[in-house]
């Protein structure tokens, strides 16, 4: 049985003439932005991606299938609808056969991406391992996701509110190579540098490509994580965030805020405590990596 997916116009047409397409998730337009900004980022996001001699394809779960890119009218409608589900490994198929609405995370929009033959996605942030998974538990599917579906992942590295040195340990165990893109250190998101030094370094998109090439030709299961920082000129430092950062914790903590929630709470919170900063930080780091990708994805070809 072949997986139920409908591809946009665009993404098909580009796919027939073996033009580079590059995945983009939906849980960052539902679950990551608020309203009206989520939808002008998607459509900004789209435009970095062909602007860069790409196409690109958001992927959603709608009418019981997987959507390979879509069409303005049904991002539209993302965008602005509430109480999406936020699907990941585990959702996706009960999602799509009782006919839900939703968004993908990183960890379902790698499995959506490569079932489409997507080789390159973009994102903002990767889920990671929560401060306090040593009782909590909590480590996003995202990690596992990494070690096991090969699609290279562009982000802006893991986000502050994780604890970033315990992702690391996760992801070398899994066997995910992490690779800061033109810098030594590993970004953390809204910042440039989260102070801990990266495991690879990589310059251009021709060396994360290569990469990914070879970990095919040795049967290396699992995707690649590129971490490329945001732009100076858009950065939050690290002694700015720290105090918003710890607030938004220990209101998560207080008002018992679990699973699937953290993520989405801990975000809408900074973007409060911040006066919306935080959200035109997201907004450039996500463009900055939309046009990473569509380089990787075209030397990919
Ligand atoms: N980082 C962001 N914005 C987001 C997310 C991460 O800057 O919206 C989303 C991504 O979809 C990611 C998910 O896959 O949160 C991780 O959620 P969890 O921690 O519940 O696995
Ligand atoms: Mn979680």
């Amino acid at each position: 049985m072949n997986a139920p997916l409908i591809f946009s116009a665009e993404v098909l047409a580009a796919q027939n003439a073996g033009q580079p397409v590059v995945a983009l998730e939906s849980t960052i337009i539902t679950h990551g932005m608020p309203y009206p900004q989520n939808m002008e980022t998607a459509r900004m996001v789209e435009a970095d991606i062909r602007a860069a001699g790409a196409v690109p394809a958001t992927i959603a779960i709608m009418d019981q299938h997987i959507h390979i890119g879509l069409e303005p009218d049904a991002l539209e409608r993302l965008a602005q609808a509430k109480n999406v589900a936020k699907l990941s490994r585990a959702d996706i198929a009960f999602a799509i056969a009782t006919g839900q609405t939703g968004a993908t995370t990183v960890a379902a929009t790698m499995i959506c991406a490569h079932l489409a033959g997507i080789q390159v996605f973009a994102t903002g942030g990767i889920g990671g391992v929560h401060r306090g998974a040593e009782t909590s538990f909590d480590i996003s599917a995202d990690l596992a996701e990494l070690a096991q579906t090969p699609v290279t992942v562009v982000a802006a590295g893991a986000k502050a509110i994780l604890d970033i040195p315990k992702t690391m340990e996760v992801l070398e165990t899994s066997g995910v190579p992490v690779i800061a893109f033109g810098q030594d250190t590993l970004p953390a998101f809204w910042s440039r540098d989260s102070g801990l030094k990266a495991p690879l370094r990589a310059d251009n998109a021709a060396d994360i490509a290569a990469s990914h090439k070879m970990r095919a030709r040795l049967g290396l299961p699992g995707g690649q994580l590129v971490a490329n920082p945001i732009p100076l000129e858009s950065e939050i430092t690290r002694d700015i965030l720290a105090p918003h950062i710890a607030q938004a914790l220990h209101e998560a903590e207080t008002q018992g805020v679990s699973a699937k929630d953290v993520t989405p709470f801990l975000l809408s919170r900074i973007f409060e405590l911040t006066n919306g900063d935080s959200l035109t930080a997201n907004i450039a780091l996500v463009r900055n990596n939309a046009r990473l990708a569509a380089a990787i994805a075209i030397e990919l070809n």
